[in-house]
């Protein structure tokens, strides 16, 4: 307002209502007038802007259903689940062979601990250890496929904490099915884990359920 009034020929006796006569006849002097016009286009920014995200939104949203269309929520069975070579760890103890399990922990995706990680039963005293058990983890509908999991080794102990033998990152094989054979890493070499695993719909997963029970 004030730098208005210095550009202003004569100082007028009431400014005020000098620039309210001005503003009604929508003659600013030229610094305010420019001002006026960036404030406008600040304001024509601000609603491309909101327009954009507002377009982005919706592209995002239709690519999510995509998403979960294409990878509905699923379950991951695993099974047939054995390993080798499996090297002492109860040494001391006077077993002289480890007690193994395997947990296996859903990567990539963001949960509920206790959904995303599951394990087998122990096998007492074994080096080449077969596993009864099918573990099954919650895939969340849009999650990366393949499956990125994570599979340890463990070998159970009574009288103290469990003790990590050798584990491995693996990413599933594509498609609904597959058998796995990897050697795992860590401190104890030449562990080989095997198992097989399915990828199935939950809704399907839930209708075998329900047939199962007639
Ligand atoms: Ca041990
Ligand atoms: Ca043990």
């Amino acid at each position: 307002m004030l730098v208005g009034l210095e550009e202003s020929p004569s100082k007028p006796a009431d400014p005020v209502a000098f620039f309210k006569d001005m503003f009604a006849k929508d003659e600013l002097p030229p610094l305010l007038q420019k001002r006026r016009d960036d404030a406008q286009e600040v304001v024509d920014d601000n609603a491309r802007l909101h327009a954009q995200v507002a377009a982005l939104t919706e592209q995002f949203d239709q690519l999510t259903k995509k998403l979960h269309e294409k990878y509905p929520a699923s379950i991951l069975t695993i099974s047939n689940i054995s390993a080798s070579g499996v090297p002492d760890m109860d040494a001391t103890r006077g077993s002289l062979i480890s007690d193994p399990y395997v947990k296996f922990t859903l990567l990539e995706v963001s949960g509920d601990a206790e959904e995303l990680q599951k394990r087998t039963n122990f096998v007492p005293n074994s080096a080449n250890p077969v596993w009864e058990d099918v573990v099954e983890l919650k895939l969340p509908a849009g999650s990366p496929r393949p499956p990125l999991i994570f599979a340890r080794v463990w070998d159970n102990d009574v009288t103290k904490e469990d003790e990590a033998i050798a584990s491995d990152e693996i990413r599933l094989t594509a498609g609904e099915e597959g058998t796995v054979e990897v050697p795992l890493k860590g401190n104890n070499e030449g562990v080989t884990l095997s198992f097989t695993f399915t990828i199935v719909a939950a809704e399907e997963a839930e209708g075998e359920a329900a047939a199962e029970e007639y």
